[in-house]
């Protein structure tokens, strides 16, 4: 174990610094408590319905209980195949460094038509929200950032950004009928678009990301509720793990803005007594309340996790909402702009019946009268697709 090193004059003691393999052996006790907990919740399955074709009644109790569900066998063997190669594809042609115009070929790089960047970079190992004033402050606990293998890159791809414009197989995934099923019978028929992110969690290098509860808008509202600042699903295509997954500390999406600080100093340390894990095979896929305290743990595994992340939150917390977007800028959800993002939607279930043309066909009741307007093709991978997530809503 090194020690971090402390300026002359502060008189601080010097804070240990693990190396990975003494993390990862510092976190079996907890990580299979955890996965004990995780087991034993009954929140786990497939997507099944009523005799009536709404969601079973007992997924939705399950989750606005604990807040997350673990949708078990949604992505079958083919789809995952598509969705990894389409991960690896981007990966090999993603800009060499940060900003870099070429891929390590020396290839334009993926993405750079798009004006906002696909890629995040990021130390190996390290927290780098944890503790800061980014992304509204919302995480206040650094997490412990382990010592990386010599052999470890400077800066490795920690999140794909605006996966429906560089994936195709993710905008196909984005149609799901039992996910949009989902969506529907949890944020209402008229549910919108949130966003789309990849996280990496490489083995030996994926980050942490510290303990926090999103959404920025609604904490004070008088009308704010359990499912105010809408859900995400984490669709995973390799499976996740206690060590590399996403941990929650069930039903704090009820409780308001919970004390972090406190939840960690009262279990003597980041790994929060009552968190459970998500644990999944690949092919499953978790809805996850944007509420609950969750992160996760610097990825000090030798497993990967890929989780491609797609957000929806219930209309009436957006429309006309004024909110700041990912540069900074000040913008108001209104009708049109909420229409214009939502058509994500329909060609996502286009693209998605054009391949599977033998599975059922999700009906997105707000543009149901749309459907030729949007068409999956080389044309609307232009005039919709392309920036699409400069109008991604963030709440
Ligand atoms: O996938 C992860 O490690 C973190 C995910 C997360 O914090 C989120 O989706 O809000």
């Amino acid at each position: 174990m090194q020690q971090q090193s402390q300026p002359a004059n502060e008189k601080a003691p010097a804070v240990p610094v693990p190396s990975a393999a003494e993390h990862h052996a510092t976190m079996q006790a907890y990580l299979a408590e955890g996965k004990h907990r995780a087991l034993s919740l009954p929140n786990r399955g497939p997507i099944t319905y009523e005799k009536d074709g709404s969601i079973a009644t007992s997924i939705l109790d399950a989750y606005w209980e604990y807040g997350f569900y673990v949708f078990t066998g949604v992505i079958g063997n083919e789809e995952l195949d598509d969705l990894r190669a389409d991960v690896d594809r981007v990966l090999e042609g993603a800009p060499r460094t940060k900003g870099a115009e070429v891929d390590r070929y020396g290839r334009p790089a993926i993405g750079r038509e798009f004006h906002r960047p696909s890629f995040s970079f990021s130390k190996p190992l390290s927290d780098p929200l944890g503790g800061t004033k980014l992304n509204h402050g919302r995480h206040p606990v650094k997490m412990q950032e382990p010592e990386p293998a010599d052999d470890a890159p400077e800066e490795f791809i920690d999140l794909l950004i605006g996966n429906l414009q560089i994936m195709d197989s993710a905008l196909r995934l984005y149609g799901h009928p039992d996910l949009l099923s989902v969506a529907a019978a949890v944020n209402g028929d008229d549910f919108v678009p949130f966003n789309e992110v990849t996280f990496l969690k490489e083995p030996g290098l994926g980050v942490s990301v510290a303990w926090h509860q999103d959404g920025t808008t609604h904490w004070e509202s008088p009308d704010w509720h359990q499912g105010t600042h809408g859900f995400n699903f984490m669709a995973q295509i390799y499976g996740s793990t206690p060590s590399n997954g996403v941990w929650v500390v069930p039903g704090t999406h009820k409780q308001g803005k919970v004390d972090i600080a406190e939840l960690v100093e009262e279990s003597g340390s980041e790994r929060i007594a009552t968190a459970t894990p998500m644990v999944c095979e690949a092919g499953d896929v978790v809805i996850s309340n944007r509420q609950l305290v969750h992160g996760s743990f610097a990825n000090t595994s030798t497993e990967r996790r890929v989780t491609l992340n797609m957000g929806f939150l219930p209309r009436r917390s957006v429309l006309n909402v004024t909110n700041v977007n990912f540069a900074g800028k000040e913008q108001t959800y209104d009708e049109e702009r909420v229409h214009e993002r939502s058509r994500m939607i329909a060609v996502g279930i286009d693209a998605r019946q054009q391949r599977y043309p033998n599975e059922r066909r999700f009906i997105y009741r707000p543009l149901a009268n749309e459907e030729h307007k949007n068409r999956w093709s080389e044309a609307t991978r232009r005039s919709v697709v392309a920036d699409y997530n400069l109008r991604d809503v963030h709440l």
